[in-house]
């Protein structure tokens, strides 16, 4: 099956090469399963290898390529991010949060090991990650890097992707109105998305504020289009097609944008913050190919 349908080429080209070249790098990042303790660097491979479709480091090279930053300077942040993803999607699946036994096509971390494993993969990816970030140069000035650092905790943490996650838990079953529901993702989703497009551009020469302005809201509406086709997809899609069990959010109660707008307004939706992320980009002209060309794989995934 063609997963990049009505992708150019070029750009098909691009993201595989991308994609080749950092599950490289991951092999290599993460720690050996020979070396002790063994099972969970096992588990962390498991994790994180082999699966996914990489869609935050991809924002980051493209970012990276629109700022003209160094490679191996965005090849630490796009590895950094995609660790902090892992950890959420290890931690998601288990019991206590939406346990579930199927992740990127195979079983989830806690049914491969166990679930005491699991959520230590999960706190070591996030360690690995700011790791990463401590001791690897991302800029010639410290003060910037530490702003790295800051913007990768803050996306993570409470006021980020794990508080969007406690909103997410608490919903469960209960109403919410589009605007509680888009305030839901533009944390849980939406934060580590953003953080993707503004690390990869902060890798390469200074930006002015409006430029980082305008980053950043091609990257909530981005990760806005994203969680929108998410939920279509979830809801028509199937199991084997996703790589994780479809129809969870209506089988667990979930207020979706398909629930609350249905597929047609859904749809429509996701088009439009598709156009508003374009829309922005205009000020950065041909350097903005790529995030042009993600924001249109966001849109058509099959999964
Ligand atoms: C446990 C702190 C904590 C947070 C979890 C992101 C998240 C919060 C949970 C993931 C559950 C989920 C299905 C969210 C919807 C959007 C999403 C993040 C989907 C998975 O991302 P993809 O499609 O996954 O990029 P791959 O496998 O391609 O990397």
């Amino acid at each position: 099956m063609n997963r990049y349908k009505s992708l150019s080429i070029d750009f098909q080209i691009w993201a595989r090469s991308h994609q080749s070249s950092f599950e490289e790098l991951l092999k290599n990042i993460l720690p050996q399963s020979g070396v002790a303790p063994q099972r969970l660097h096992s588990a962390m491979r498991y994790s994180v290898l082999d699966g996914g479709k990489r869609v935050r480091p991809l924002l980051a090279f493209a970012a990276g390529e629109l700022a003209r930053a160094d490679i191996t300077r965005v090849n630490i942040v796009a590895t950094a991010v995609e660790l902090i993803h892992a950890y959420s999607l290890v931690h998601d699946d288990m019991p206590c949060m939406d346990n579930d036994v199927l992740r990127r096509g195979k079983p989830t971390c806690h049914v491969e090991y166990d679930e005491a494993t699991a959520l230590l993969v999960g706190d070591s990816l996030q360690s690995l990650a700011f790791q990463l970030l401590a001791e690897n140069k991302l800029s010639d000035d410290a003060g910037h890097q530490l702003d790295m650092i800051r913007l990768l905790a803050t996306a993570s943490g409470s006021r980020g992707m794990a508080g969007g996650q406690a909103i997410d838990l608490a919903s469960v079953g209960s109403q919410l109105s589009l605007p509680e529901l888009e305030f839901m993702h533009i944390h849980k989703t939406g934060a580590l998305i953003r953080a993707a497009v503004l690390l990869g551009a902060r890798c390469g020469g200074v930006l002015t504020g409006s430029e980082l302005a305008a980053l950043d809201h091609y990257g909530k509406c981005i990760g806005l289009a994203f969680q929108v086709m998410d939920d279509i997809l979830d809801s028509e899609a199937d199991t084997i097609t996703l790589g994780k069990t479809a129809g969870k959010d209506a089988e667990q109660d979930k207020p979706t944008y398909v629930t609350l707008r249905g597929l047609q307004a859904a749809r429509k939706m996701a088009a439009e913050f598709h156009d508003e992320a374009l829309d922005t980009l205009k000020i950065f002209g041909e350097s903005a190919l790529r995030l042009n060309e993600m924001a249109d794989f966001i849109l058509f995934r099959k999964y």
